[in-house]
């Protein structure tokens, strides 16, 4: 019989998501016609922005003509996108060239792939708690051991904690790997100039490279905190960045996002072109270029009208958030982030996180995200996203004033 890959065997749990959607569907197939308020997974509901629907029709027309069809698009992506991502970066003063830009069809996958450019015993440091895709596709790996006491042995843990801010600082010990995310997911918090810049001397320091997920930074109103970690001089040395149209744009279903691996990244045995060509051989072998129609929408999202447009939305996004916040602070919840972030991180009040879950969804039909989901830290906390429709969020609020049952 053919061996499977025993690591999978390795894994602690279900995936998280699939797991709420299975909770969720018990208690409506148990409760037909009741209505739930779903604050859970980090997904958008605002339609598509006109800009970006002129031009994805637009490329739909292209492609229904002999003379303008096109099929494999680059497998790092179109270079006028590519060229669009790299400018972006300009605004913020940080200088990426369109050749250090990989085009892709979302975050979640390149923050799964992009490891497989490492040893495979590379030590991996994650925050705690963590969009858990950094976690399980390194158990997949196999750079873990097995899961004994609510940890991966083998597995180097941040802790993310309301003494620190939920921002951690750099590893004690040495690793090669470090996945931060700012606007974090699940917590909120935004990590200043200065605590990335400790990571990145951490990182310089001890040869380690920073995988660095910014899939929110278009999130943050702050100018004073960075949208990304290539403003903290000497990140190209030590960083890979990944983001995605997903949250900004509206295109979770559409699916595009991006990488930037810096040329001045270096590595042991990956020869003169570092990082950026092993990525580069790594999607060219595995990857066949994110949709056209995709990417022509991407191109549109990042023009100054589609930009514009997005703004709206987001801040759309951002009022949720207070409403969430604030609203569940009135009520005598500690509510962490919402601010220059779409996700509130509430502690749960003397119960588990699983179990505050199943208290907000049978007693105020309420769906959140179980804060000990994304790491051992996370237990004792909630996480509620703020991409609802306001009235869902907004009744989602009356209804845990109203119903929930301390
Ligand atoms: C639900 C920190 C959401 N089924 O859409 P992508 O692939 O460009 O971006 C995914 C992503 C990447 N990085 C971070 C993220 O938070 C996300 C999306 N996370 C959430 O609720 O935590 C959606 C999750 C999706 C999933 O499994 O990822």
């Amino acid at each position: 019989m053919v061996k499977c890959n025993p690591n999978y065997g390795k894994l602690a749990a279900g995936y998280l998501f699939p797991e709420i959607g299975r909770r969720v569907k018990a208690f409506t197939t148990g409760n037909p016609g009741v209505k739930v308020m779903r604050l859970g997974v980090g997904d958008t509901t605002q339609p598509l922005e006109p800009s970006i629907v002129k031009a994805m029709h637009a490329a739909v027309d292209g492609l229904s003509r002999e003379d303008t069809y096109s099929g494999y698009g680059d497998e790092q992506g179109n270079a006028a996108l590519r060229a669009a991502i790299a400018a972006w970066y300009g605004e913020r003063g940080v200088t990426v060239e369109g050749g250090e830009v990989f085009v892709s069809d979302g975050a979640k996958c390149d923050s799964a792939n992009i490891a497989s450019i490492f040893a495979s015993d590379s030590v991996v440091a994650v925050q705690d708690p963590a969009y858990p895709v950094y976690v399980d596709s390194n158990v997949i790996a196999g750079r873990t051991a097995s899961f004994k006491d609510g940890r991966y042995e083998g597995l180097v843990y941040l802790p993310c904690t309301e003494e620190n801010g939920f921002v951690p600082s750099p590893p004690s010990g040495k690793v090669d790997l470090i996945y931060l995310c700012s606007p974090n997911n699940p917590t909120g918090a935004v990590a200043t100039r200065e605590q990335l810049a400790e990571f990145v001397e951490y990182a310089r320091a001890n040869g380690a490279v920073i995988i660095f997920d910014a899939a929110y930074s278009f999130f943050i109103t702050d100018s004073s905190l960075p949208r990304s970690i290539y403003e903290i001089p000497g990140a190209a040395e030590c960083a890979i960045e990944l983001s995605s149209f997903s949250k900004f744009a509206g295109f979770t279903g559409v699916r595009l996002g991006w990488s930037v691996v810096p040329k001045a990244l270096k590595g042991d045995g990956c020869g003169d072109g570092g990082l950026n060509a092993l990525w580069n051989r790594r999607q060219c072998t595995m990857f066949n270029g994110a949709s056209n129609v995709a990417q022509a929408g991407g191109l549109a999202a990042l023009s100054p009208e589609g930009r514009e447009e997005c703004g709206k939305t987001i801040e759309y996004y951002m009022e949720n958030a207070r409403v969430i916040r604030e609203g569940l602070s009135s009520l005598g919840f500690k509510a962490y982030g919402g601010v220059n972030a779409p996700f509130a991180w509430v502690k749960t009040p003397g119960v588990g996180s699983w179990e505050f879950f199943d208290k907000l969804l049978n007693e105020c039909r309420v769906v959140c995200t179980p804060g000990a989901g994304f790491g051992p830290c996370g237990e004792g906390f909630v996480r509620f996203s703020a991409f609802g429709r306001r009235e869902n969020v907004q009744a989602a609020v009356a209804s845990i004033r109203e119903n929930l049952k301390l």
